[in-house]
Order: structure tokens, then C-alpha cells, then sequence
């Protein structure tokens, strides 16, 4: 039997497939290990409005029960939003956590093979992981960027924060040969700030433009992922210096406790909230909501150049 055995859709989503009808991806380690409860689902049942609002179909991505589910239930997202015992799984991790059964939030990296494998094109998440920080030292380089570089999905982000190091992330997709692409700015955005001082290789000026160059890089059957960095809403963004301040004391907070592997994103988006008094909080959810807009905009986009 094929992969198809371990993916079980929601009927939302199978009727969406069978329609033709346009779908994004969500991921669930945002859910399970990126924000507290409630704001965590509440922020992904809006998410998922605003992209049905849109004319798309949302399909938010997690492990269960030894299968990969394309789309989860309100009650399955909520499950996912309280429980605290809900696996992290990238791309090492898919294969034992179904084969155990357990339950399993997917990172950026494991949503996109999940959407892959589902056909999805197009997945909405917050930021991405990269090359943190120290990583001459650490060696670490999240899987989300290995995955860019051979997973034909479209990430629509707010940049990647500052806990990384945005230049050598930057770099990093550029030897792998994923195409960076702003949204209306040419300026790589830096999740809680609309700037990050390193720019994008293309800008996309609107959605259309945007899909079309998905199309094409595509249809040359040219692997791999794209980055569409859609910065925060103005209004929404935080100070850049209380932002690099809150963010240098929980960089050192996590050396000093020796945080390290996949603990270290989830400690430090923690420690961020608490030390921001929860203004990263706000700011995270505010940025999601709008990558959902502009995401559902070009899976719309796409769908319609490739009807
Ligand atoms: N950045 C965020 N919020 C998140 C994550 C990153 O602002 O929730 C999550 C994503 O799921 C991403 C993962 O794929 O962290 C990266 O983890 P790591 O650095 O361990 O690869
Ligand atoms: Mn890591």
C-alpha cells in the first residue's frame, strides 16, 4: 500500500479536493507548542475563517492516531491547543511518531511534506525556522530550511525573527536555491518588525504576480520551496529596540539553562511572551491573520492560472 494509508482528510477538506477548490495549509506546532491556550485556538479558528472568507479552503495539519490529518475538527483543534504532552515533529520525526501512534504537532518542515503529499501548494504559517544564532558553534540550522529547498510549497511568512540570524538564514535559502519573495516591500520582514535591514529577491507587488511566478517555477519542475515574506501590519508592529532587548535576554537565558535541539524555539517564543508582558503575543497573532489574508489570496490565484 502507498502513503495514502496514513492520511486521513477532514470532509471539509475531501469535498474541497473533489470540488477543485483552492486549499492552505496550516501547521500545528504554532498551535501546540508556538502560542498558550486559548489564544492559540482561538487564533486558529480565526485563521481559518479568514482564508473560507477568502474563497479557500483551510486544511490545518497535525499527527493522530497513526495518521496525518489534512484538516482537524473543532474539537481536534482544541485538543491540540491544551494538550501538553503533543510530539514536534519535523521531518526525522514523522515516521516514528505515526508508527507509535502518538500525537504530533508538525513544524514548518513536516507541514509542508504533509501538503505535499496532500497536494496542497500553499501553507500559511507565522515565521519560519533558520540558522540560529551561534550556529558556528551549535550547528543549529532548522529542517524548515532543508525542507524549503526540496518541498514544492509556497510558505507564506512574516519573515523570520531575530532569535535567528536572519543574514546566514538568508544566505542559507540562497545556496539552496529558494527564491525569497517579498510581499509589497522589498525588505525581508522580521516577524515582529516590518523591517530586518536584509532585503528579498523579488518583490511581489500582488498576489497574481506572486502565483504566476509559483506556476512557473513549477512547471520547470524546479524543486523546492518559496518564501513570501509578508510583514506585520504597521500598526501592528513592536519597537525594534525593546524587541532586540527582550530578545538578547532570552538568548542568554537559554545558554545559561542550556536549552538546545528543538526546545530552544518553543523556550525562547515563551520566554519573548513573558518578558514582553505579552506584546509578542498580540503581535504574533495579528501577523498570522494577515499572512491567512494574503495566503488565501494567492492559493486563489494560483488555482485560477492553473484551471
Ligand atoms: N517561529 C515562530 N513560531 C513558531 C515556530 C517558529 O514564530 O511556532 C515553529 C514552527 O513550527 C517552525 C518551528 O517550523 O518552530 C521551527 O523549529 P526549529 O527551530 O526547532 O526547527
Ligand atoms: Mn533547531
Amino acid at each position: 500500500m502507498s502513503y495514502t494509508q496514513y492520511i486521513d482528510y477532514s470532509a471539509e477538506v475531501l469535498k474541497a479536493k473533489e470540488a477543485n477548490l483552492p486549499i492552505v495549509a496550516l501547521e500545528s506546532t504554532i498551535i501546540s507548542h508556538g502560542m498558550p491556550y486559548p489564544q492559540n485556538v482561538d487564533t486558529a479558528k480565526k485563521v481559518e475563517k479568514i482564508i473560507r472568507n477568502k474563497g479557500a479552503v483551510p486544511a490545518t495539519i497535525a499527527i493522530l492516531d497513526g495518521k496525518i490529518k489534512i484538516g482537524l475538527s473543532e474539537e481536534e483543534l482544541i485538543y491540540f491547543a491544551k494538550a501538553t504532552d503533543v510530539e514536534k515533529v519535523s521531518r526525522r520525526d514523522l515516521a516514528s511518531v505515526l508508527a507509535s501512534k502518538k500525537a504530533g504537532a508538525t513544524t514548518v518542515a513536516a507541514t509542508m511534506i504533509c501538503a505535499e503529499l496532500a497536494g496542497i501548494k500553499v501553507f500559511v504559517t507565522g515565521g519560519i525556522g533558520g540558522v540560529h544564532r551561534g550556529a558556528e558553534e551549535t550547528m543549529d540550522v532548522s529542517a524548515d530550511l532543508q525542507e524549503l529547498a526540496k518541498t514544492n510549497v509556497a510558505v507564506v511568512c512574516a519573515g523570520a525573527k531575530s532569535i535567528l540570524d536572519i543574514g546566514l538564514t538568508l544566505e542559507y535559502l540562497e545556496t539552496h536555491g529558494v527564491p525569497v519573495v517579498g510581499f509589497e516591500t522589498d525588505e525581508f520582514p522580521a516577524f515582529y518588525t516590518q523591517k530586518s535591514g536584509f532585503g528579498v529577491d523579488v518583490k511581489g507587488e500582488t498576489p497574481q504576480d506572486i502565483a504566476a511566478m509559483l506556476n512557473v517555477k513549477w512547471e520547470l519542475n524546479l524543486h523546492g520551496g518559496v518564501v513570501i515574506g509578508n510583514p506585520v501590519p504597521k500598526d501592528k508592529e513592536m519597537d525594534k529596540s525593546l524587541i532586540d532587548q527582550i530578545i538578547d535576554k532570552a538568548l542568554k537565558e537559554a545558554k545559561d539553562k542550556g536549552i538546545s535541539g528543538k526546545e530552544t524555539t518553543p523556550f525562547l517564543l515563551d520566554r519573548l511572551k513573558e518578558l514582553s508582558e505579552g506584546a509578542t503575543l498580540t503581535t504574533n497573532i495579528a501577523l498570522v491573520e494577515n499572512n491567512a489574508h494574503v495566503g488565501a489570496e494567492i492559493a486563489v490565484a494560483l488555482h485560477d492560472i492553473e484551471k
